[in-house]
């Protein structure tokens, strides 16, 4: 494929409403909470289910007061467990003390996230430890597709269905072959909004959960990374405490020109972060100490949100059923600092001048260069000098993710000097520098596939941080 036809793959809608979510939470929540454990083994009574005080629309203010936009809830893991009283196993909230037995938690988080204007979304672990079918796979692909379609109709509209990798059966162990395109084809059937995430062909899993990204992260890759076998593969085997901390360097290239060249089968296949706030996914009170602290979040944030990826950020509710304080506290100074960073554009009153325009492209919402037009170079005058540093770029990945390299100057004593250069732009990117003062500002796009586009250009001056939330 030539560049000009690897330049014009672009995100489906689903793939683009989502990629505008930018930022969503997680809950690990299940049984493995009271028998704190991080993979259950199955066996855990129902009785042991059972927080007292569990508030949803607690987490999801919780959530809302980060600046999430959604929440993906773990309706199963893998120790089979369910949060919603399905028809398809006792083995669920049905069998608990929590509400009498009569409690239907998939429809309480739903519910206040409704309410709230949060997205839903849902996981549901295909590797089930419990359920006796798992392993005869015709069986329990029924089983499961049973579960999907009880999730997928009784609980408003999806955003996310989230298919994990993860299994730890072993060598020795049961062998379930997922007929993953059935899976698919229900979801699109009753969900068509949604995206299937990790283990599907919509959203690719970053391939770590430390919350790392690429330094490159390129929303169009081989065909071959939406396998969910590969995904399989690369995800987690052992419950050992340390894949959560694991950056592995395997594949950190995936959609340079060089590492596509010759590769014929290419897609969009944007990447998503998925990290815990605190070691593990589930709740455990020995970890009320070692919750992220507001500088390490916000460096997973500025790399996935600012790097061409969304984040999907863990924060586990405790036995109670409530978000801890110490994970609500640092929600909350997140979205505080991430609203006061963002508040004041100082590009926003800015005029734009454009080395070149695709002809008919004047005045539109974004810009776009002439077709083989490459390079180019865009000025911004502020009106004055104003000091910054923070840049905030955004292509129009409507028509697909182009920019290669680009560099910031200022004009300084009648002289550009750079300020902070890069490379893939795509969807969101956040640069950070010293602060520049200057009333003229340069963007220089130096490499680029057929033609650059640009939707988005912000300057800011990012907060500084009180000594004591370090
Ligand atoms: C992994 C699982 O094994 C973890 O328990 C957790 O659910 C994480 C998000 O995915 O693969």
């Amino acid at each position: 494929m030539d560049i000009k036809h690897i330049a014009d793959i672009r995100p489906s809608k689903r793939q683009l409403k989502w990629q505008q979510l930018e930022f969503y939470g997680f809950i690990h929540f299940g049984i493995n909470t009271f028998a704190d454990r991080e993979w259950g083994l199955g066996t855990e009574s129902p009785s042991l289910f059972n927080p007292t005080e569990l508030d949803a629309v607690q987490w999801v203010r919780a959530f809302a007061s980060a600046g999430m936009r959604g929440l993906i809830l773990t309706c199963k893991h893998h120790d089979g467990f369910c949060l919603w009283p399905t028809k398809y196993t006792d083995y669920s909230v049905k069998r608990s003390p929590w509400r009498g037995g009569r409690g239907d938690l998939v429809r309480e988080v739903a519910d206040a996230c409704q309410q709230y204007g949060l997205k839903f979304g849902i996981y549901l672990s295909p590797w089930d430890r419990h359920e006796p079918t798992y392993g005869d796979s015709e069986r329990y692909n029924q089983f499961y597709l049973n579960q999907l379609e009880e999730l997928l109709t009784g609980y408003g509209e999806i955003f996310s269905v989230w298919l994990d990798g993860a299994c730890g059966e072993g060598p020795n162990g049961k062998r379930q072959v997922y007929s993953w395109d059935a899976y698919y084809r229900l979801i699109r059937r009753l969900q068509p909004d949604a995206v299937i995430s990790v283990c599907g062909p919509d959203v690719r899993w970053c391939g770590n959960e430390a919350g790392k990204v690429r330094p490159e992260e390129w929303s169009v890759v081989p065909a071959a990374l939406q396998r969910a076998e590969r995904v399989q593969e690369k995800s987690q085997k052992v419950d050992d405490g340390r894949f959560g901390r694991e950056i592995s360097s395997q594949d950190l290239d995936l959609g340079s020109r060089k590492a596509i060249a010759g590769i014929r089968d290419l897609v969009w296949y944007p990447a998503e972060v998925n990290t815990s706030i605190r070691p593990g996914w589930f709740y455990h009170s020995s970890e009320d100490g070692k919750v992220r602290s507001l500088c390490e979040l916000l460096e997973i944030y500025f790399g996935a949100v600012g790097g061409n990826a969304v984040l999907l950020l863990n924060v586990p509710p405790d036995k109670r059923g409530l978000i801890h304080e110490n994970d609500a506290a640092r929600l909350q100074e997140l979205g505080d600092y991430l609203r006061r960073l963002f508040r004041d554009n100082l590009a926003a009153r800015a005029r734009f001048t454009y080395s070149t325009t695709a002809p008919g492209w004047e005045g539109r919402p974004y810009w776009r260069a002439p077709d083989g037009v490459e390079q180019a170079e865009i000025e911004v005058d502020l009106g004055a000098a104003k000091t910054f540093d923070t840049v905030v770029l955004g292509e129009a990945i409507e028509l697909g993710q182009r920019i290669e390299a680009f560099s910031l100057s200022i004009l300084q004593d009648e002289e550009w000097q750079e300020v902070y250069s890069g490379t893939v732009v795509g969807y969101k990117k956040i640069g950070r520098f010293e602060p520049a003062t200057a009333r003229y500002v340069r963007l220089s796009i130096k490499e680029s596939r057929y033609f650059p586009t640009l939707k988005t250009f912000e300057l800011y001056l990012r907060p500084r941080l009180p000594d004591s939330v370090r």
